[in-house]
């Protein structure tokens, strides 16, 4: 029987392409985020391979969290894999420099965004004994950079939420997995610099940045092990970085 996936930011980046790859895989698919005409697109070109469900709703709202998967039609309502993606850096400042509401956006919507969609999918993965959880982490929540304070303080939570799902969910028989990227050409760097485009851009200059297709193949690898293979955590890097800080560019 096909399976079906619910991603979060399916819109762009590491979430699209790894929609764009369960697709390809034959795994139906709930596409989530809050921009409609990215996702009508997506759904556009992959309604030729997969069933496709869209979702829109803003992953801080929580009773737009609930409502929207308990609202999702019959033919979906069976989730499989859940892909914890949505998520984004909003500024790059000093703590004492950093805003009240770019900190708002990160915990809210890395942190809480996480949970209230976890808790709405989770039930009918204990009623069955079964699931897949990928949580999306970052280098982030591994290791604290300079200006990284909150972001990585939300990442952080979601290294500590991964292990917690994993312990508690452990009776349920369901699975839980963290990947952590360090550094993926994506929007991210546009988000995280709020529209400026030339500095985001040199992020990932003089260097071969991730790439979301990199990401998602590894998603694709860790959901279709055997059932009785749970890929707990992994860290991936672009050859060039070593560090969050620490990257080989071109001279
Ligand atoms: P993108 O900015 O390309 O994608 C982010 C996705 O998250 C979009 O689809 C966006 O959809 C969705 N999203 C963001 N905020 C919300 C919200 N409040 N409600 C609903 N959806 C939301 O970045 P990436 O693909 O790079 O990021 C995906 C994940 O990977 C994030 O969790 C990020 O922290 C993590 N990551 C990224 C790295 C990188 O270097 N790029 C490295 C390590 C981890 P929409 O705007 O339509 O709502
Ligand atoms: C994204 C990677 O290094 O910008 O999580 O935090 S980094």
């Amino acid at each position: 029987m096909s399976k079906t996936a619910l991603i979060t930011g399916a819109s762009s980046g590491i979430g699209k392409a790894t929609a764009q790859i369960f697709a390809k895989n034959a795994i139906n698919l709930i596409i989530c985020g809050r921009r409609l005409e990215k996702l009508q697109a997506l759904k556009e070109e992959l309604a030729p391979l997969v069933k496709v469900c869209i979702l829109t709703f803003d992953v801080r709202d929580r009773n737009a969290v609930k409502t929207a998967i308990e609202g999702i039609p019959e033919e979906f309502q069976h989730i499989d894999i859940l892909i914890n993606n949505a998520g984004n850096a909003h500024g790059l400042h000093s703590i004492q420099e950093g805003s009240l509401d770019d900190w708002d956006a990160m915990i809210d919507g890395n942190v809480k965004g996480l949970l209230y969609v976890s808790k709405a999918v989770l039930p009918q993965m204990i009623a069955r004994n079964a699931g897949f959880i990928v949580n999306i982490g970052s280098i982030a929540g591994k290791e604290v950079y300079p200006n990284g304070n909150v972001y990585c303080a939300s990442k952080f939570a979601v290294n500590a939420l991964n292990k917690g799902m994993r312990l508690d969910l452990n009776a349920h028989n369901i699975r839980v997995a963290a990947i952590h990227p360090g550094l993926v050409e994506t929007e991210f760097s546009e988000v995280r610099f709020k529209g400026d485009t030339e500095r985001a851009s040199g992020v990932y200059q003089g260097y071969k940045a991730l790439q979301p297709e990199d990401i998602a193949d590894i998603i694709h690898f860790v959901v279709t092990r055997p059932y009785h293979v749970n890929i707990e955590d992994l860290i991936v890097y672009p050859t060039a970085q070593a560090s969050a800080t620490i990257v080989k560019k071109d001279a």
